[in-house]
Protein backbone atom coordinates (compact mmCIF):
# COMPACT_ATOMS: atom_id res chain seq x y z
CA UNK A 1 0.00 0.00 0.00
CA UNK A 2 1.01 3.55 -0.72
CA UNK A 3 0.74 6.65 1.67
CA UNK A 4 -2.03 7.56 0.39
CA UNK A 5 -4.05 3.97 0.40
CA UNK A 6 -2.92 3.81 3.86
CA UNK A 7 -5.39 6.96 4.64
CA UNK A 8 -7.89 6.22 2.76
CA UNK A 9 -7.69 2.42 4.12
CA UNK A 10 -8.97 4.25 8.00
CA UNK A 11 -11.81 5.80 5.52
CA UNK A 12 -12.51 2.26 4.17
CA UNK A 13 -12.79 0.32 7.37
CA UNK A 14 -15.78 2.48 8.39
CA UNK A 15 -17.50 2.30 5.08
CA UNK A 16 -20.97 0.84 4.92
CA UNK A 17 -23.13 -0.41 1.95
CA UNK A 18 -24.72 2.63 0.52
CA UNK A 19 -28.87 3.02 1.09
CA UNK A 20 -29.03 5.89 -1.05
CA UNK A 21 -28.36 5.73 -5.14
CA UNK A 22 -27.83 9.32 -4.88
CA UNK A 23 -26.11 11.48 -2.90
CA UNK A 24 -24.81 15.27 -3.45
CA UNK A 25 -23.03 17.87 -1.72
CA UNK A 26 -21.75 21.44 -2.00
CA UNK A 27 -18.31 23.41 -0.87
CA UNK A 28 -17.13 26.86 -1.46
CA UNK A 29 -14.50 27.83 -2.69
CA UNK A 30 -11.89 29.53 -0.84
CA UNK A 31 -9.21 32.07 -1.46
CA UNK A 32 -6.14 32.46 0.22
CA UNK A 33 -5.39 35.51 2.04
CA UNK A 34 -1.61 34.08 2.65
CA UNK A 35 -0.87 31.79 -0.23
CA UNK A 36 -0.39 27.97 0.11
CA UNK A 37 3.00 27.21 -2.46
CA UNK A 38 5.24 24.80 -1.98
CA UNK A 39 5.05 21.29 -0.35
CA UNK A 40 7.00 18.91 2.33
CA UNK A 41 5.47 16.32 0.99
CA UNK A 42 4.27 15.88 -2.75
CA UNK A 43 2.52 12.30 -2.73
CA UNK A 44 0.36 13.39 0.61
CA UNK A 45 -0.08 17.28 -0.35
CA UNK A 46 1.55 18.46 3.04
CA UNK A 47 2.57 22.17 2.77
CA UNK A 48 5.85 23.81 3.66
CA UNK A 49 3.93 26.65 5.14
CA UNK A 50 0.30 26.91 6.77
CA UNK A 51 -1.92 29.27 4.52
CA UNK A 52 -4.91 31.13 5.12
CA UNK A 53 -8.28 31.55 3.19
CA UNK A 54 -11.58 33.12 3.04
CA UNK A 55 -14.36 31.05 1.60
CA UNK A 56 -16.71 32.07 -1.07
CA UNK A 57 -20.61 31.45 0.27
CA UNK A 58 -22.08 30.60 -2.57
CA UNK A 59 -19.42 30.16 -5.29
CA UNK A 60 -18.17 26.79 -5.57
CA UNK A 61 -19.17 22.83 -6.45
CA UNK A 62 -22.27 20.78 -6.09
CA UNK A 63 -20.77 16.75 -6.86
CA UNK A 64 -23.60 14.34 -6.85
CA UNK A 65 -22.64 10.04 -7.16
CA UNK A 66 -25.57 8.06 -8.59
CA UNK A 67 -24.82 4.39 -8.65
CA UNK A 68 -24.84 3.32 -11.92
CA UNK A 69 -25.44 0.01 -13.60
CA UNK A 70 -22.38 0.13 -15.79
CA UNK A 71 -18.90 -1.43 -16.51
CA UNK A 72 -16.72 1.66 -15.24
CA UNK A 73 -16.97 4.87 -13.27
CA UNK A 74 -18.54 7.61 -15.43
CA UNK A 75 -16.96 11.13 -15.25
CA UNK A 76 -19.51 14.23 -15.87
CA UNK A 77 -18.00 17.90 -15.60
CA UNK A 78 -20.84 20.28 -15.65
CA UNK A 79 -23.62 18.28 -16.75
CA UNK A 80 -21.11 17.02 -19.99
CA UNK A 81 -19.44 13.84 -20.08
CA UNK A 82 -15.76 13.74 -19.89
CA UNK A 83 -13.30 11.49 -21.68
CA UNK A 84 -12.18 8.51 -19.29
CA UNK A 85 -8.39 9.75 -20.41
CA UNK A 86 -8.71 13.30 -19.47
CA UNK A 87 -6.54 14.71 -16.67
CA UNK A 88 -9.98 15.34 -15.07
CA UNK A 89 -11.43 12.13 -15.23
CA UNK A 90 -7.96 10.36 -14.44
CA UNK A 91 -7.76 12.65 -11.20
CA UNK A 92 -11.58 11.74 -9.78
CA UNK A 93 -11.57 8.20 -11.22
CA UNK A 94 -8.63 7.29 -8.74
CA UNK A 95 -9.58 9.10 -6.23
CA UNK A 96 -13.22 7.65 -5.73
CA UNK A 97 -11.08 3.86 -6.41
CA UNK A 98 -9.67 4.62 -3.37
CA UNK A 99 -12.84 3.78 -1.70
CA UNK A 100 -14.88 1.20 -4.17
CA UNK A 101 -14.19 -2.35 -3.89
CA UNK A 102 -13.21 -4.10 -6.91
CA UNK A 103 -16.64 -4.61 -8.69
CA UNK A 104 -18.79 -3.40 -5.87
CA UNK A 105 -20.32 -0.71 -8.05
CA UNK A 106 -19.56 1.91 -10.93
CA UNK A 107 -20.15 5.33 -10.18
CA UNK A 108 -21.60 8.21 -11.83
CA UNK A 109 -19.56 11.69 -10.73
CA UNK A 110 -21.43 14.88 -11.96
CA UNK A 111 -19.20 17.90 -10.67
CA UNK A 112 -21.21 21.25 -11.22
CA UNK A 113 -18.84 24.62 -10.72
CA UNK A 114 -20.37 27.93 -10.66
CA UNK A 115 -17.24 29.35 -11.23
CA UNK A 116 -14.76 28.75 -14.46
CA UNK A 117 -12.36 25.80 -13.72
CA UNK A 118 -8.35 26.20 -13.92
CA UNK A 119 -9.02 29.87 -13.89
CA UNK A 120 -6.69 30.51 -10.94
CA UNK A 121 -10.21 30.61 -8.74
CA UNK A 122 -9.28 27.55 -6.95
CA UNK A 123 -12.30 24.84 -8.26
CA UNK A 124 -10.18 22.35 -7.87
CA UNK A 125 -10.46 23.03 -4.13
CA UNK A 126 -13.87 23.36 -4.25
CA UNK A 127 -14.60 20.09 -6.32
CA UNK A 128 -12.24 17.17 -3.63
CA UNK A 129 -14.12 19.12 -0.56
CA UNK A 130 -17.66 18.47 -2.41
CA UNK A 131 -16.92 14.88 -3.81
CA UNK A 132 -15.20 13.85 -0.59
CA UNK A 133 -18.39 15.34 1.47
CA UNK A 134 -20.25 13.42 -1.20
CA UNK A 135 -18.46 10.20 -0.56
CA UNK A 136 -18.91 10.88 3.44
CA UNK A 137 -23.04 10.52 2.75
CA UNK A 138 -22.61 8.07 0.06
CA UNK A 139 -20.71 5.47 2.73
CA UNK A 140 -21.77 6.50 5.94
CA UNK A 141 -18.42 7.77 7.13
CA UNK A 142 -20.16 9.95 9.47
CA UNK A 143 -16.61 11.98 9.52
CA UNK A 144 -15.95 15.58 11.09
CA UNK A 145 -14.91 18.34 8.89
CA UNK A 146 -11.31 17.70 10.02
CA UNK A 147 -11.10 14.12 9.17
CA UNK A 148 -12.84 15.33 5.86
CA UNK A 149 -10.18 18.04 5.33
CA UNK A 150 -7.57 15.37 6.00
CA UNK A 151 -9.08 13.62 2.99
CA UNK A 152 -9.89 16.09 0.34
CA UNK A 153 -5.77 17.40 0.91
CA UNK A 154 -4.89 14.28 -0.51
CA UNK A 155 -6.76 15.28 -4.00
CA UNK A 156 -5.58 18.83 -3.85
CA UNK A 157 -4.16 20.82 -1.03
CA UNK A 158 -6.37 23.62 -1.11
CA UNK A 159 -9.71 21.47 -1.03
CA UNK A 160 -8.53 20.76 2.77
CA UNK A 161 -9.66 24.52 3.27
CA UNK A 162 -13.49 24.50 1.96
CA UNK A 163 -14.99 22.79 4.72
CA UNK A 164 -15.98 25.91 6.40
CA UNK A 165 -17.40 29.62 5.67
CA UNK A 166 -15.37 32.37 6.81
CA UNK A 167 -11.98 32.27 7.63
CA UNK A 168 -10.04 28.96 7.36
CA UNK A 169 -6.53 27.79 8.73
CA UNK A 170 -4.35 25.20 7.36
CA UNK A 171 -2.11 24.52 9.49
CA UNK A 172 1.04 22.88 7.90
CA UNK A 173 1.72 20.31 10.94
CA UNK A 174 4.46 18.49 11.03
CA UNK A 175 3.47 14.49 11.33
CA UNK A 176 4.69 12.44 8.27
CA UNK A 177 1.29 11.08 7.50
CA UNK A 178 -0.05 14.72 7.65
CA UNK A 179 -2.62 13.78 10.07
CA UNK A 180 -2.26 16.93 11.80
CA UNK A 181 -1.83 18.61 8.41
CA UNK A 182 -5.84 19.85 7.90
CA UNK A 183 -8.37 23.44 8.08
CA UNK A 184 -8.99 24.66 11.01
CA UNK A 185 -11.77 27.02 11.23
CA UNK A 186 -11.66 30.48 12.76
CA UNK A 187 -14.44 32.17 14.27
CA UNK A 188 -14.01 35.24 14.12
CA UNK A 189 -17.50 37.20 11.63
CA UNK A 190 -16.33 40.21 9.19
CA UNK A 191 -19.40 41.39 8.17
CA UNK A 192 -18.36 44.39 6.49
CA UNK A 193 -14.99 42.73 4.41
CA UNK A 194 -15.68 42.11 0.76
CA UNK A 195 -14.33 40.41 -2.12
CA UNK A 196 -15.16 40.39 -5.61
CA UNK A 197 -13.54 38.83 -8.55
CA UNK A 198 -12.28 41.08 -11.39
CA UNK A 199 -12.04 38.41 -14.60
CA UNK A 200 -9.29 39.01 -17.18
CA UNK A 201 -9.40 35.74 -18.50
CA UNK A 202 -11.10 32.68 -18.12
CA UNK A 203 -8.95 30.77 -20.48
CA UNK A 204 -7.31 27.44 -18.68
CA UNK A 205 -3.93 28.41 -17.13
CA UNK A 206 -0.63 27.65 -19.22
CA UNK A 207 0.91 25.21 -16.24
CA UNK A 208 -1.02 23.64 -13.38
CA UNK A 209 -0.53 24.78 -9.96
CA UNK A 210 1.30 21.46 -8.63
CA UNK A 211 3.48 21.56 -11.37
CA UNK A 212 4.26 25.34 -10.72
CA UNK A 213 4.71 24.86 -7.29
CA UNK A 214 7.11 22.20 -7.64
CA UNK A 215 9.58 23.85 -10.28
CA UNK A 216 9.54 26.90 -7.68
CA UNK A 217 10.83 24.91 -5.38
CA UNK A 218 13.23 23.68 -7.21
CA UNK A 219 14.78 25.96 -9.00
CA UNK A 220 14.33 29.62 -7.57
CA UNK A 221 16.33 31.04 -5.23
CA UNK A 222 13.88 33.20 -3.76
CA UNK A 223 12.01 30.61 -2.81
CA UNK A 224 14.44 30.14 0.18
CA UNK A 225 12.60 33.22 1.60
CA UNK A 226 8.97 32.32 1.18
CA UNK A 227 8.84 30.40 4.86
CA UNK A 228 9.85 34.17 6.54
CA UNK A 229 7.23 35.98 4.55
CA UNK A 230 4.84 33.42 5.45
CA UNK A 231 5.37 33.38 8.92
CA UNK A 232 5.36 36.97 9.07
CA UNK A 233 2.20 37.25 6.82
CA UNK A 234 0.48 35.09 8.77
CA UNK A 235 0.81 36.50 12.13
CA UNK A 236 -0.53 39.84 10.25
CA UNK A 237 -3.39 38.27 9.46
CA UNK A 238 -4.55 36.58 12.13
CA UNK A 239 -4.43 39.75 13.91
CA UNK A 240 -5.95 41.91 11.74
CA UNK A 241 -8.56 39.26 12.07
CA UNK A 242 -9.05 39.16 15.18
CA UNK A 243 -9.13 43.24 15.56
CA UNK A 244 -10.67 43.99 12.65
CA UNK A 245 -8.21 46.19 10.73
CA UNK A 246 -8.77 45.96 7.30
CA UNK A 247 -5.58 47.83 6.20
CA UNK A 248 -3.25 45.69 7.97
CA UNK A 249 -5.33 42.63 6.27
CA UNK A 250 -5.38 43.55 2.67
CA UNK A 251 -1.88 45.10 3.04
CA UNK A 252 -0.44 41.51 4.04
CA UNK A 253 -2.74 39.36 1.71
CA UNK A 254 -1.18 41.73 -1.03
CA UNK A 255 2.00 41.76 0.01
CA UNK A 256 1.61 37.54 0.44
CA UNK A 257 0.57 37.24 -3.41
CA UNK A 258 3.53 39.32 -5.12
CA UNK A 259 5.85 37.76 -2.90
CA UNK A 260 4.37 34.40 -4.04
CA UNK A 261 4.51 35.37 -7.66
CA UNK A 262 8.08 36.99 -7.41
CA UNK A 263 9.48 33.32 -6.63
CA UNK A 264 7.22 32.12 -9.23
CA UNK A 265 9.19 34.29 -12.21
CA UNK A 266 12.42 33.64 -10.40
CA UNK A 267 12.14 30.40 -11.10
CA UNK A 268 13.40 28.30 -14.32
CA UNK A 269 11.72 28.25 -17.10
CA UNK A 270 9.98 31.57 -15.57
CA UNK A 271 6.20 30.90 -14.46
CA UNK A 272 4.20 34.28 -15.15
CA UNK A 273 0.37 33.77 -14.55
CA UNK A 274 -0.25 37.66 -15.01
CA UNK A 275 -1.49 38.93 -18.63
CA UNK A 276 -1.45 42.24 -20.16
CA UNK A 277 -4.61 43.19 -18.46
CA UNK A 278 -3.63 41.63 -15.09
CA UNK A 279 -0.37 44.83 -14.62
CA UNK A 280 -3.07 47.19 -16.05
CA UNK A 281 -5.89 46.27 -13.72
CA UNK A 282 -3.11 46.87 -10.88
CA UNK A 283 -2.02 50.06 -12.44
CA UNK A 284 -5.74 50.90 -11.90
CA UNK A 285 -5.88 49.76 -8.57
CA UNK A 286 -2.69 51.17 -7.20
CA UNK A 287 -3.88 54.68 -8.80
CA UNK A 288 -7.29 54.25 -6.86
CA UNK A 289 -5.48 53.80 -3.67
CA UNK A 290 -3.02 56.79 -3.98
CA UNK A 291 -6.47 59.16 -4.45
CA UNK A 292 -7.07 57.04 -1.16
CA UNK A 293 -9.64 54.16 -1.44
CA UNK A 294 -9.18 51.26 0.17
CA UNK A 295 -8.88 48.57 -2.16
CA UNK A 296 -6.17 45.67 -2.75
CA UNK A 297 -5.97 42.31 -4.37
CA UNK A 298 -4.48 39.15 -4.44
CA UNK A 299 -4.10 36.88 -7.01
CA UNK A 300 -3.49 33.05 -7.68
CA UNK A 301 -2.15 30.96 -9.93
CA UNK A 302 -4.09 32.86 -12.77
CA UNK A 303 -4.40 36.13 -14.19
CA UNK A 304 -7.41 37.12 -12.75
CA UNK A 305 -7.67 39.08 -9.71
CA UNK A 306 -9.55 39.05 -6.72
CA UNK A 307 -9.86 42.48 -5.02
CA UNK A 308 -10.76 43.30 -1.12
CA UNK A 309 -12.57 46.24 0.40
CA UNK A 310 -14.43 46.95 3.09
CA UNK A 311 -19.17 47.46 2.12
CA UNK A 312 -18.44 51.21 3.02
CA UNK A 313 -16.12 51.76 -0.31
CA UNK A 314 -18.40 49.28 -2.70
CA UNK A 315 -19.95 51.60 -4.63
CA UNK A 316 -16.77 53.55 -5.60
CA UNK A 317 -15.14 49.92 -6.39
CA UNK A 318 -17.99 49.41 -8.76
CA UNK A 319 -17.57 52.17 -10.01
CA UNK A 320 -14.02 51.50 -11.10
CA UNK A 321 -14.80 48.33 -12.01
CA UNK A 322 -18.29 47.63 -13.33
CA UNK A 323 -17.46 44.11 -14.31
CA UNK A 324 -16.55 42.70 -10.73
CA UNK A 325 -18.04 39.82 -9.53
CA UNK A 326 -19.21 40.29 -6.18
CA UNK A 327 -18.80 37.16 -3.81
CA UNK A 328 -20.74 36.41 -0.92
CA UNK A 329 -18.45 35.57 2.23
C1 LIG B 1 -3.60 28.76 -2.52
N1 LIG B 1 -2.95 27.86 -4.74
O1 LIG B 1 -3.20 28.86 -1.35
C2 LIG B 1 -2.55 28.66 -3.60
C3 LIG B 1 -2.18 30.00 -4.17
C4 LIG B 1 -2.67 28.53 -5.98
C5 LIG B 1 -1.97 29.78 -5.63
O2 LIG B 1 -3.59 26.16 -3.50
O3 LIG B 1 -1.04 20.28 -5.98
O4 LIG B 1 -4.56 23.04 -6.66
O5 LIG B 1 -3.52 19.98 -5.75
O6 LIG B 1 -2.13 20.54 -3.76
O7 LIG B 1 -4.41 22.94 -4.14
C6 LIG B 1 -3.58 25.74 -5.75
O8 LIG B 1 -2.97 24.52 -5.45
O9 LIG B 1 -2.46 22.23 -5.55
C7 LIG B 1 -3.36 26.60 -4.60
P1 LIG B 1 -2.28 20.68 -5.24
P2 LIG B 1 -3.73 23.13 -5.43
O10 LIG B 1 -4.81 28.81 -2.81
Amino acid sequence: MNKIELIAQMFKDKSQQPQKEIVQAFAPANIALCKYWGKRDTELNLPLTSSLSISLGNKGTQTQLQIIDSPSDEIYLNHKKINPEDEFAKKITQFINLFQEKSQFNLRVNTVNNIPVAAGLASSASGFAALVLALDQLYHWQCSPTELSILARLGSGSACRSFWPGFVEWQQGERADGMDSHGVHLADLWPELRLGVLMVSSAKKPMSSREAMEITKQTSILYQAWPTQVARDMKIIKQAIKEKDFIALATAAEHNAHAMHATMISAWPPICYSQPATLQAMQQIWQLRQKGLAIYFTQDAGPNLKLLFQAQDQAAVIEAFPELDMCEL
